[in-house]
């Protein structure tokens, strides 16, 4: 896509990359087609089955892959969750616990306070939607990622609830991807047995 940043003859506006533009459309695109998302699914249920729509066109990838009956599973209503798991977020780039046990195909509704001074994040998912949620965070950090029904964002201080029903035995992964928490180890395992 950089290939003729180095030309800047060719473009209207030379002190602006090429690359930067693409960003700068790719972002607008994101922005239009989240609108239009809501306006559509606006009075349906579980807006979250339909946050990832099919009308991203591969423009920009969607941060969350479909949810399937079996899989990572899908977020549920809290009245389908037998039971709840406190998670706190800490400042020092662990949550606690650091790792939890569920049975397949059980809902439980994570219950997670931001215990910390910083914003935190609560992001449920199998490694592939860890990174298309980095990705989503870098570009918009306050449009697509965090109206991800696998996600939660806190201020310091808050509580919210997140309720998922599990798919198949396997790990899962809890994350935060505030900007370089992550990767500074923000993150507890979700062993589905
Ligand atoms: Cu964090």
């Amino acid at each position: 896509m950089a290939d003729r940043a180095s030309d800047p003859d060719t473009d209207t506006h030379p002190g602006t990359p090429r690359w930067v533009k693409a960003v700068g459309i790719a972002a607008i695109l994101v922005v239009l087609l989240v609108v239009v998302a809501r306006v559509v699914g606006g009075n349906e249920h579980g807006p979250g089955r339909h946050a990832a729509s099919d009308d991203m066109d591969g423009q920009t990838p969607p941060a969350i892959e479909p949810v399937t009956a079996g899989g990572v599973g899908g977020p549920a209503d809290a009245s389908e969750a037998a039971r709840a798991i406190e998670v706190a977020t800490l400042d020092t780039m662990t949550f606690e616990p650091t790792s939890v046990e569920v049975s397949a195909g059980e809902a439980v509704t994570f219950e997670v306070t931001n215990s910390g001074q910083a914003v935190h994040e609560f992001t449920l998912g199998d490694a592939t939607m860890q990174r298309e949620h980095a990705k989503a965070m870098a570009h918009m950090p306050e449009g697509v990622a965090h109206a991800l029904p696998n996600s939660i964002t806190l201020q310091p201080g808050e509580s919210k609830q997140l309720t998922w029903r599990f798919g198949d035995a396997g790990k899962l992964e809890y994350a935060c991807h505030e900007p370089g928490h992550y990767d500074s180890g923000m993150r507890g395992q979700i062993t589905v047995g």
